[in-house]
């Protein structure tokens, strides 16, 4: 690596910051039961204890996204007081996630729901939750709805896709200027023959009717096995609609494995693709970096730092690629120079760069390791094993 591309990598591990998930130190699992783990975290307090960690061990994580049923189980009166106990680990609240999928009365849908009262219900939890962002200070209303149907002809899907352009109109008219609410999408799970939100196209439909605060939020675990996803990503920059990401890996479908590990070269295109973008535009692309995982068998806290490090080093590979040498390239059809470009820059070693970058930051030479050795898992440990572990010998 030369001086400019190192000057490079320091000037883009400068500016990249990713958002921690609440949910992602809390014991979670799968639709098959989950493995409790001593240590997770419980209480908000706790969460942002431990995303506390993350941002020590890494320092570039300093926002949390919250889960308001999870981590707001009373609503608004339970944010008194959270960005002080956020602001004593040395974190903020990030984005703000309603939940639209868990109340028994979301049974058919909710912003979709062909009972007028559950809709209703549905748009004043997230109109309340958007009072919680304020509250926080939090710029992301961020929106995922599990609504749609398992069956054919059981659901009118045109007045669905009426009633969520109601519903997210009527919310955007909440925002503050400056906020943005972001529609995630995903094609399947937990339904099984129609989602209403199942593709970019649709987010970016529902977001353009919603309003201009509105944008589209790509999780990487929610397209299908061949789904060419920089290529989305490309369109939503070129659109002006692309909002942010939930960053997590996958092999099937929305497994929310760790970060890069399964497919890097893939998240390495996604970031070229913005990074192009920025290069021809002259740009800074706002886009918010979130991580959605939440580990049933890895340790969470462990789990956290590598997606974070392995987000890191594949940011920083992509600012590597020699964007004149690729127009040219790609103005010649010179195949085999142009993929060259991304190759070249896929297999630079970034790590002597990063840990330029974690000494002049005063952040550990090796996050994993740093946080092995200091202690705080043993400590919380011991403070939470009892109570977390309590529900395991129940079943014993
Ligand atoms: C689930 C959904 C979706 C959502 C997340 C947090 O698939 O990704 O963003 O829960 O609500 O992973
Ligand atoms: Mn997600
Ligand atoms: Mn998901």
């Amino acid at each position: 690596m030369n001086d400019t591309q190192r000057e490079k990598v320091q000037e883009a591990l400068d500016r990249f910051e990713i958002e921690v998930p609440s949910w992602g130190f809390a014991n979670t699992g799968t639709r098959f039961g989950k493995f409790l783990q001593p240590a997770a975290a419980s209480t908000i307090e706790e969460k942002l204890s431990d995303a506390g960690q993350v941002h020590a061990m890494t320092g570039c994580c300093p926002s949390v996204a919250v889960h308001v049923l999870w981590d707001f189980p009373n609503g608004l009166e339970d944010t008194h007081g959270v960005s002080r106990i956020a602001a004593k680990h040395n974190v903020r609240i990030g984005s703000i996630n309603p939940n639209m999928f868990q109340d028994q009365i979301y049974k058919h849908g909710s912003l979709g729901n062909p009972d007028e009262q559950v809709r209703r219900a549905a748009l004043d939890h997230m109109i309340e939750c958007v009072s919680i962002s304020h509250a926080t200070d939090s710029r992301d209303i961020s929106l995922w709805f599990a609504d749609g149907s398992n069956y054919p002809g059981s659901q009118h899907i045109r007045k669905r896709r009426h009633w969520f352009i109601d519903g997210l109109q009527e919310l955007h008219s909440h925002l503050d200027p400056g906020q943005r609410m972001l529609v995630e999408y995903k094609p399947f799970e937990p339904a099984f023959y129609h989602t209403d939100i199942a593709d970019w196209g649709m987010a970016l439909l529902m977001a353009r009717a919603a309003g201009p605060q509105a944008k589209v939020l790509v999780d990487l675990g929610h397209h299908y096995q061949a789904q060419n996803i920089e290529q989305i990503v490309a369109w939503l920059l070129a659109e002006g609609m692309l909002g942010g990401f939930h960053f997590n890996d996958r092999r099937y479908a929305d497994d929310d494995l760790t970060l890069g590990s399964i497919d890097p070269y893939q998240l390495f295109r996604i970031f070229h693709e913005i990074s192009y973008w920025e290069w021809e535009t002259d740009g800074q692309a706002d886009i918010a970096y979130m991580i959605d995982q939440s580990h049933n068998l890895k340790g969470k806290i462990e789990a956290m730092i590598q997606s974070v490090c392995r987000a890191q080093e594949l940011y920083a590979k992509s600012m590597l690629v020699d964007h004149d040498k690729l127009a040219a390239a790609q103005t010649a059809c010179d195949l085999v120079e142009a993929e060259e470009c991304l190759q070249e820059a896929f297999a630079t070693d970034v790590k002597p760069a990063i840990l330029e970058w974690r000494k002049s930051r005063n952040v550990p030479a090796n996050p994993l390791t740093a946080f092995r050795s200091g202690g705080y898992l043993e400590r919380v440990t011991a403070e939470r094993s009892e109570r977390n572990m309590a529900a395991v010998s129940s079943y014993a």
